[in-house]
Protein backbone atom coordinates (compact mmCIF):
# COMPACT_ATOMS: atom_id res chain seq x y z
CA UNK A 1 0.00 0.00 0.00
CA UNK A 2 1.82 3.11 -0.68
CA UNK A 3 1.47 5.82 2.14
CA UNK A 4 -1.03 8.94 1.86
CA UNK A 5 0.13 12.36 0.97
CA UNK A 6 -0.89 15.25 2.60
CA UNK A 7 -2.51 18.01 0.00
CA UNK A 8 -0.72 21.26 -0.17
CA UNK A 9 -0.03 23.85 -2.82
CA UNK A 10 3.39 23.40 -3.71
CA UNK A 11 3.39 25.84 -6.87
CA UNK A 12 5.19 28.88 -7.19
CA UNK A 13 4.50 30.85 -10.14
CA UNK A 14 7.12 32.44 -12.39
CA UNK A 15 5.97 35.57 -14.39
CA UNK A 16 8.63 36.96 -16.74
CA UNK A 17 6.60 39.49 -19.30
CA UNK A 18 9.83 41.48 -20.43
CA UNK A 19 12.84 39.68 -21.25
CA UNK A 20 15.97 41.06 -22.56
CA UNK A 21 15.10 40.16 -25.79
CA UNK A 22 11.50 41.72 -26.01
CA UNK A 23 8.15 41.00 -24.63
CA UNK A 24 7.68 37.44 -24.13
CA UNK A 25 3.72 36.86 -24.81
CA UNK A 26 1.74 40.01 -26.04
CA UNK A 27 -1.33 38.19 -23.98
CA UNK A 28 0.76 39.12 -21.17
CA UNK A 29 1.73 42.64 -21.23
CA UNK A 30 -0.22 44.79 -18.96
CA UNK A 31 0.17 47.74 -21.08
CA UNK A 32 0.32 50.42 -18.77
CA UNK A 33 -0.72 54.08 -19.43
CA UNK A 34 2.60 55.72 -21.13
CA UNK A 35 2.67 58.54 -18.36
CA UNK A 36 2.97 55.79 -15.76
CA UNK A 37 5.57 54.44 -18.13
CA UNK A 38 7.85 56.98 -18.85
CA UNK A 39 7.41 58.29 -14.79
CA UNK A 40 9.07 54.26 -14.09
CA UNK A 41 11.77 54.97 -16.45
CA UNK A 42 12.49 58.23 -14.98
CA UNK A 43 12.80 56.60 -11.26
CA UNK A 44 14.70 54.33 -13.09
CA UNK A 45 17.25 56.08 -14.59
CA UNK A 46 17.53 58.93 -11.53
CA UNK A 47 18.33 55.61 -9.50
CA UNK A 48 21.04 54.64 -11.75
CA UNK A 49 22.49 57.95 -12.32
CA UNK A 50 22.63 58.51 -8.31
CA UNK A 51 24.01 55.47 -7.42
CA UNK A 52 26.74 56.00 -10.22
CA UNK A 53 27.84 59.45 -8.33
CA UNK A 54 27.61 58.38 -5.29
CA UNK A 55 30.52 55.46 -6.10
CA UNK A 56 32.00 58.76 -7.53
CA UNK A 57 32.02 60.94 -4.30
CA UNK A 58 33.11 57.60 -2.10
CA UNK A 59 36.41 56.81 -4.20
CA UNK A 60 36.86 60.91 -4.13
CA UNK A 61 36.37 60.67 -0.26
CA UNK A 62 33.29 62.94 -0.18
CA UNK A 63 31.12 60.36 1.60
CA UNK A 64 31.74 56.85 3.57
CA UNK A 65 31.48 53.47 2.40
CA UNK A 66 28.43 53.48 0.08
CA UNK A 67 26.16 50.21 -0.46
CA UNK A 68 25.25 50.40 -4.74
CA UNK A 69 21.79 49.63 -6.38
CA UNK A 70 22.51 48.63 -9.73
CA UNK A 71 21.12 46.15 -11.20
CA UNK A 72 17.95 46.53 -8.84
CA UNK A 73 15.70 49.30 -10.37
CA UNK A 74 13.26 47.65 -11.32
CA UNK A 75 12.77 45.23 -8.52
CA UNK A 76 12.40 48.71 -6.40
CA UNK A 77 10.57 51.10 -8.65
CA UNK A 78 8.12 48.51 -9.86
CA UNK A 79 6.83 47.63 -6.06
CA UNK A 80 7.25 51.41 -4.70
CA UNK A 81 5.12 52.74 -7.67
CA UNK A 82 2.13 49.70 -6.75
CA UNK A 83 1.35 51.36 -3.54
CA UNK A 84 0.69 54.13 -2.93
CA UNK A 85 1.22 57.06 -0.23
CA UNK A 86 -0.95 56.32 2.58
CA UNK A 87 0.52 52.33 2.38
CA UNK A 88 4.13 52.26 4.57
CA UNK A 89 7.19 50.63 4.01
CA UNK A 90 9.71 48.84 5.82
CA UNK A 91 13.01 49.16 3.60
CA UNK A 92 16.88 47.38 4.33
CA UNK A 93 19.50 49.43 3.34
CA UNK A 94 19.73 48.90 -0.46
CA UNK A 95 16.62 50.24 -1.41
CA UNK A 96 17.47 53.78 -3.39
CA UNK A 97 15.32 53.32 -5.90
CA UNK A 98 12.59 52.36 -3.76
CA UNK A 99 13.00 55.97 -1.67
CA UNK A 100 13.31 58.04 -4.90
CA UNK A 101 10.08 57.24 -5.57
CA UNK A 102 8.53 57.44 -1.82
CA UNK A 103 9.37 61.37 -1.58
CA UNK A 104 13.30 61.12 -0.24
CA UNK A 105 15.31 63.32 -1.60
CA UNK A 106 18.77 63.22 -3.42
CA UNK A 107 20.55 64.26 -0.83
CA UNK A 108 19.32 62.20 1.72
CA UNK A 109 21.58 59.25 0.77
CA UNK A 110 24.88 61.49 0.25
CA UNK A 111 24.00 62.42 4.05
CA UNK A 112 23.43 58.52 5.14
CA UNK A 113 26.10 57.08 3.42
CA UNK A 114 28.19 60.05 4.83
CA UNK A 115 27.76 59.34 7.79
CA UNK A 116 25.44 61.99 8.81
CA UNK A 117 22.04 60.83 10.77
CA UNK A 118 20.18 63.89 8.99
CA UNK A 119 19.99 61.10 5.59
CA UNK A 120 18.24 58.75 8.06
CA UNK A 121 15.27 61.30 9.10
CA UNK A 122 11.89 59.46 7.21
CA UNK A 123 11.27 62.99 5.53
CA UNK A 124 7.65 64.64 6.41
CA UNK A 125 4.48 63.22 6.08
CA UNK A 126 6.59 59.88 4.02
CA UNK A 127 5.14 56.84 5.27
CA UNK A 128 8.64 55.07 5.41
CA UNK A 129 10.77 53.23 8.33
CA UNK A 130 13.92 54.17 8.43
CA UNK A 131 17.01 52.36 6.33
CA UNK A 132 17.37 49.26 9.08
CA UNK A 133 20.94 47.94 8.84
CA UNK A 134 20.78 44.94 11.27
CA UNK A 135 19.52 42.31 8.58
CA UNK A 136 16.11 41.39 8.23
CA UNK A 137 14.92 43.31 11.83
CA UNK A 138 12.87 45.73 9.51
CA UNK A 139 10.55 42.24 8.49
CA UNK A 140 9.39 42.13 11.88
CA UNK A 141 8.66 45.99 12.49
CA UNK A 142 6.51 45.77 8.84
CA UNK A 143 4.82 43.07 10.21
CA UNK A 144 4.15 44.88 13.41
CA UNK A 145 2.58 47.97 10.91
CA UNK A 146 0.15 45.45 8.75
CA UNK A 147 -0.97 44.14 12.43
CA UNK A 148 -1.76 47.92 13.15
CA UNK A 149 -3.34 48.08 9.56
CA UNK A 150 -5.37 45.29 10.57
CA UNK A 151 -6.54 46.29 13.58
CA UNK A 152 -7.67 49.45 12.93
CA UNK A 153 -8.99 48.40 9.61
CA UNK A 154 -7.44 51.33 7.44
CA UNK A 155 -7.39 49.02 4.07
CA UNK A 156 -4.04 50.09 4.10
CA UNK A 157 -0.78 47.85 3.01
CA UNK A 158 2.88 47.73 4.16
CA UNK A 159 5.23 46.32 1.97
CA UNK A 160 9.20 44.97 3.51
CA UNK A 161 11.77 44.69 1.63
CA UNK A 162 15.36 42.12 2.26
CA UNK A 163 17.99 40.16 0.58
CA UNK A 164 18.35 36.73 -0.32
CA UNK A 165 20.43 36.75 2.51
CA UNK A 166 18.09 38.31 4.78
CA UNK A 167 15.83 34.77 4.10
CA UNK A 168 18.30 33.02 6.44
CA UNK A 169 17.40 35.15 9.46
CA UNK A 170 14.95 33.79 12.60
CA UNK A 171 13.42 37.24 12.54
CA UNK A 172 12.32 36.65 9.06
CA UNK A 173 10.69 33.85 9.24
CA UNK A 174 8.83 35.07 12.87
CA UNK A 175 7.42 37.52 10.85
CA UNK A 176 6.21 35.05 7.79
CA UNK A 177 4.81 33.17 10.60
CA UNK A 178 3.02 35.79 12.40
CA UNK A 179 1.86 37.16 8.83
CA UNK A 180 0.64 34.24 8.12
CA UNK A 181 -1.50 33.31 11.24
CA UNK A 182 -3.13 36.52 11.82
CA UNK A 183 -3.70 37.34 7.42
CA UNK A 184 -2.06 40.83 7.70
CA UNK A 185 -2.00 42.99 4.70
CA UNK A 186 2.10 43.05 4.31
CA UNK A 187 4.24 42.04 0.84
CA UNK A 188 7.53 40.72 1.27
CA UNK A 189 9.60 41.93 -1.68
CA UNK A 190 13.01 39.78 -1.68
CA UNK A 191 15.08 40.88 -3.96
CA UNK A 192 17.60 37.96 -4.61
CA UNK A 193 20.37 39.53 -6.37
CA UNK A 194 22.52 36.41 -5.67
CA UNK A 195 25.03 37.75 -2.62
CA UNK A 196 24.74 38.11 0.82
CA UNK A 197 28.16 39.76 0.70
CA UNK A 198 30.42 37.15 -0.95
CA UNK A 199 28.15 34.50 0.03
CA UNK A 200 26.17 32.66 -3.05
CA UNK A 201 22.69 31.97 -3.05
CA UNK A 202 23.52 28.78 -3.50
CA UNK A 203 24.99 28.39 -0.44
CA UNK A 204 22.04 30.28 0.91
CA UNK A 205 19.48 27.54 1.09
CA UNK A 206 18.96 24.34 -0.46
CA UNK A 207 15.18 25.79 -1.31
CA UNK A 208 15.14 25.42 -4.53
CA UNK A 209 13.34 28.70 -4.80
CA UNK A 210 13.05 31.65 -2.34
CA UNK A 211 9.33 32.31 -3.12
CA UNK A 212 8.60 28.96 -1.25
CA UNK A 213 9.44 29.79 1.59
CA UNK A 214 5.77 31.85 1.95
CA UNK A 215 4.12 28.18 1.28
CA UNK A 216 5.25 26.51 4.62
CA UNK A 217 3.48 29.78 6.34
CA UNK A 218 0.28 29.19 4.76
CA UNK A 219 0.19 32.08 1.73
CA UNK A 220 1.60 32.65 -2.05
CA UNK A 221 4.81 33.11 -2.73
CA UNK A 222 5.60 33.99 -6.37
CA UNK A 223 8.96 34.28 -8.57
CA UNK A 224 9.14 37.13 -10.82
CA UNK A 225 12.00 38.46 -13.29
CA UNK A 226 13.33 40.83 -10.57
CA UNK A 227 14.45 42.80 -14.17
CA UNK A 228 11.45 43.43 -15.57
CA UNK A 229 9.65 46.29 -13.94
CA UNK A 230 6.11 45.22 -15.58
CA UNK A 231 6.35 41.74 -14.21
CA UNK A 232 7.49 42.88 -10.76
CA UNK A 233 5.06 45.80 -10.98
CA UNK A 234 2.05 43.29 -12.41
CA UNK A 235 2.79 40.84 -9.25
CA UNK A 236 3.64 43.67 -6.95
CA UNK A 237 -0.18 45.29 -8.18
CA UNK A 238 -1.75 41.58 -7.17
CA UNK A 239 -0.20 41.54 -4.13
CA UNK A 240 -1.09 44.68 -2.97
CA UNK A 241 -4.62 44.40 -3.58
CA UNK A 242 -4.84 41.26 -2.31
CA UNK A 243 -3.84 42.42 1.02
CA UNK A 244 -5.60 45.29 0.90
CA UNK A 245 -8.80 43.93 0.56
CA UNK A 246 -8.05 41.28 3.11
CA UNK A 247 -6.60 38.47 1.35
CA UNK A 248 -3.50 38.14 3.73
CA UNK A 249 0.09 38.32 2.97
CA UNK A 250 2.02 37.55 -0.11
CA UNK A 251 5.95 37.13 -0.90
CA UNK A 252 7.57 38.35 -4.15
CA UNK A 253 11.03 37.22 -5.12
CA UNK A 254 12.71 39.17 -7.73
CA UNK A 255 15.04 37.41 -9.31
CA UNK A 256 18.06 39.95 -9.64
CA UNK A 257 21.62 40.49 -9.63
CA UNK A 258 23.82 42.71 -7.82
CA UNK A 259 25.92 43.76 -10.85
CA UNK A 260 28.37 46.23 -8.73
CA UNK A 261 30.31 45.63 -5.13
CA UNK A 262 28.37 44.71 -2.00
CA UNK A 263 29.87 47.95 -0.63
CA UNK A 264 32.37 50.25 -1.65
CA UNK A 265 34.60 48.63 0.76
CA UNK A 266 33.61 45.34 -0.99
CA UNK A 267 36.03 43.22 -4.12
CA UNK A 268 33.54 40.89 -5.82
CA UNK A 269 36.62 39.82 -8.16
CA UNK A 270 37.87 37.30 -5.10
CA UNK A 271 34.38 35.34 -5.14
CA UNK A 272 32.65 35.69 -8.85
CA UNK A 273 33.19 35.60 -12.40
CA UNK A 274 33.81 38.98 -14.64
CA UNK A 275 31.66 36.22 -17.11
CA UNK A 276 28.72 35.86 -14.94
CA UNK A 277 28.94 39.88 -14.16
CA UNK A 278 29.04 40.09 -18.41
CA UNK A 279 26.10 37.89 -18.55
CA UNK A 280 23.78 39.43 -15.99
CA UNK A 281 24.96 42.82 -17.93
CA UNK A 282 22.94 41.69 -20.59
CA UNK A 283 19.55 41.33 -18.50
CA UNK A 284 20.06 45.22 -17.03
CA UNK A 285 16.61 46.21 -16.46
CA UNK A 286 16.73 49.42 -18.40
CA UNK A 287 18.26 48.65 -21.43
CA UNK A 288 15.14 46.36 -22.11
CA UNK A 289 12.73 48.84 -20.82
CA UNK A 290 13.73 51.79 -22.66
CA UNK A 291 13.76 49.50 -25.79
CA UNK A 292 10.08 48.35 -25.13
CA UNK A 293 9.31 52.33 -24.02
CA UNK A 294 10.98 53.62 -27.75
CA UNK A 295 8.66 50.69 -29.52
CA UNK A 296 5.94 51.98 -28.07
CA UNK A 297 6.73 55.69 -28.36
CA UNK A 298 6.59 56.59 -24.82
CA UNK A 299 9.78 58.13 -25.39
CA UNK A 300 12.52 59.25 -28.19
CA UNK A 301 16.00 59.59 -28.35
CA UNK A 302 15.28 63.51 -27.58
CA UNK A 303 12.95 62.65 -24.24
CA UNK A 304 15.73 60.43 -23.25
CA UNK A 305 18.50 63.14 -23.53
CA UNK A 306 15.51 65.55 -21.65
CA UNK A 307 15.28 63.02 -18.83
CA UNK A 308 18.82 62.83 -18.95
CA UNK A 309 19.66 66.34 -18.42
CA UNK A 310 17.09 66.80 -15.55
CA UNK A 311 18.68 63.98 -13.41
CA UNK A 312 22.12 65.64 -14.02
CA UNK A 313 20.74 69.11 -13.00
CA UNK A 314 18.83 67.32 -9.72
CA UNK A 315 21.90 65.39 -8.71
CA UNK A 316 24.74 68.54 -8.96
CA UNK A 317 22.13 70.23 -6.83
CA UNK A 318 21.56 67.48 -4.31
CA UNK A 319 25.85 67.48 -4.08
CA UNK A 320 26.06 71.19 -4.01
CA UNK A 321 23.47 71.22 -1.06
CA UNK A 322 25.40 67.99 0.58
CA UNK A 323 28.67 70.02 0.79
CA UNK A 324 27.84 73.51 1.95
CA UNK A 325 25.60 72.08 4.58
CA UNK A 326 26.89 73.51 8.37
CA UNK A 327 24.54 72.12 10.35
CA UNK A 328 26.11 68.09 10.82
CA UNK A 329 26.82 67.25 14.71
CA UNK A 330 29.31 64.48 14.80
CA UNK A 331 27.60 63.41 18.11
CA UNK A 332 24.13 62.75 16.60
CA UNK A 333 24.57 59.24 16.48
CA UNK A 334 25.20 58.52 20.02
CA UNK A 335 21.71 60.72 20.29
CA UNK A 336 20.07 58.41 18.71
CA UNK A 337 20.65 55.51 19.60
CA UNK A 338 18.68 55.11 23.08
CA UNK A 339 15.83 57.17 24.42
CA UNK A 340 17.80 57.06 27.98
CA UNK A 341 21.36 56.96 27.38
CA UNK A 342 23.08 53.69 28.98
CA UNK A 343 26.51 54.54 31.67
CA UNK A 344 28.65 53.04 28.97
CA UNK A 345 26.68 54.89 26.23
CA UNK A 346 27.97 57.61 27.45
CA UNK A 347 31.26 57.29 28.17
CA UNK A 348 32.02 55.93 24.57
CA UNK A 349 30.09 59.57 23.78
CA UNK A 350 32.88 61.20 25.74
CA UNK A 351 35.50 59.07 24.64
CA UNK A 352 34.53 60.41 21.03
CA UNK A 353 34.34 64.10 21.89
CA UNK A 354 37.82 63.99 23.31
CA UNK A 355 39.29 62.07 20.17
CA UNK A 356 37.33 64.60 18.17
CA UNK A 357 38.49 67.61 19.91
CA UNK A 358 42.44 66.04 20.08
CA UNK A 359 41.40 66.24 15.95
CA UNK A 360 40.60 69.49 15.72
CA UNK A 361 37.33 68.55 13.98
CA UNK A 362 35.13 69.82 17.23
CA UNK A 363 35.11 72.55 19.43
C1 LIG B 1 22.02 40.80 11.77
C2 LIG B 1 23.15 41.17 10.86
N1 LIG B 1 24.12 40.26 10.61
C3 LIG B 1 25.14 40.59 9.76
C4 LIG B 1 25.20 41.82 9.19
C5 LIG B 1 26.33 42.17 8.21
N2 LIG B 1 25.77 42.22 6.86
C6 LIG B 1 25.45 43.39 6.27
S1 LIG B 1 24.79 43.18 4.75
C7 LIG B 1 24.92 41.51 4.86
C8 LIG B 1 24.47 40.63 3.72
C9 LIG B 1 23.05 40.82 3.41
O1 LIG B 1 22.72 40.09 2.26
P1 LIG B 1 21.29 40.17 1.61
O2 LIG B 1 20.25 40.04 2.67
O3 LIG B 1 21.25 39.19 0.51
O4 LIG B 1 21.18 41.66 1.07
P2 LIG B 1 22.11 42.44 0.03
O5 LIG B 1 23.25 43.03 0.81
O6 LIG B 1 22.56 41.49 -1.01
O7 LIG B 1 21.23 43.51 -0.52
C10 LIG B 1 25.49 41.13 6.07
C11 LIG B 1 25.75 39.74 6.46
C12 LIG B 1 24.18 42.75 9.49
N3 LIG B 1 24.14 43.97 8.94
N4 LIG B 1 23.16 42.38 10.32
Amino acid sequence: MPRKTVEIEPRVEYLSILDEHGVVDAALDPRLDGDLLARMFRYMLATRRLDERLINLQRQGRIGTYGPTRGQEAAQIGTAMSIGPEDWTAQAFREMGMMLVRGWGMHMPMFFWGGHEEGNVVPEGVNDLPIAVPVSSQTLHGVGIAWAMKLRKTNNVCLTYLGDGGTSEGDFHEAMNFAGVYSLPVVFIVQNNQFAISHPRRMQTRSKTLAQKALAYGFNGIQVDGNDILAVYVAAREAVEKARSGGGPTLIECVTYRLSVHTTADDPTKYRSEEEVRQWEKRDPLIRFKKYLMERNVLDDASVAGVEEDIRGQIKEAVDYYEAYEGVDPVDPFRYCLAEPSAELVAQQREFEAAMRAEGLMR
